[in-house]
């Protein structure tokens, strides 16, 4: 299974975020609404027998409930080339710690450690050949946005399928917050 830990998003957010997809970026990918979600750690293909091993190592974490807020929109780059957009998070030391508790537990599970910074967001669309200037407007036009505070009282294991078009996620386990 693909597996990634990420926090699942309220049907209200969900609503928030998707009114800003939809137009003016042409070559645009735009994520469906009910794949929205912030990746806490990516893991990546794994065995079954590993599988039950994640699930320990998350299910062991006793980490608090905290809100957080969207706000922004930002763009991942690559090469000079753009690759997402996404909506980012105001600062949040509570995310980050749970984001922190996570690594440790699944590097004591045995998984390599994650050398990638942590920059909390979520993907509102992927990129293919998008415009320059299309792309600095509709980050200029939407950069005021925000959304919440938003609710975490829990994180969830999500398994992934890649198709053709969109991945289908599902919610495998959730781990409610203290
Ligand atoms: O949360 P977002 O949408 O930015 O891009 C994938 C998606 O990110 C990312 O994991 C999330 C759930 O699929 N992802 C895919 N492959 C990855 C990899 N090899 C990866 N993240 C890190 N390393």
């Amino acid at each position: 299974m693909r597996l990634f830990v990420a926090l699942d998003l309220s049907s209200e957010a969900r609503t928030r975020l998707s009114m800003l997809a939809g137009a003016g970026l042409p070559g645009a990918r735009w994520v469906p609404p009910e794949n929205y979600h912030l990746t806490l750690r990516f893991i990546g293909d794994t065995p079954a027998y590993r599988c039950e091993e994640v699930d320990l190592a998350l299910a062991a974490i006793r980490s608090r409930r905290f809100s957080m807020e969207l706000s922004e929109v930002g763009v991942f780059a690559k090469s000079g080339r753009a690759k997402a957009v996404w909506v980012g998070v105001a600062r949040n030391p509570a995310l980050e710690h749970l984001a922190g508790k996570i690594e440790t537990a699944l590097q004591r599970a045995g998984l390599e450690p994650e050398r990638r910074r942590f920059t909390p967001h979520v993907t509102l669309a992927r990129c293919n050949n998008v415009a320059e200037d299309r792309l600095a407007s509709f980050v200029q036009m939407h950069n005021l946005f925000r959304a919440g505070p938003l609710e975490v009282s829990a994180f969830t294991l999500f398994s992934s399928l890649l198709g053709k078009d969109q991945a289908v996620y599902t919610p495998e386990v959730e781990y409610e917050l203290i």
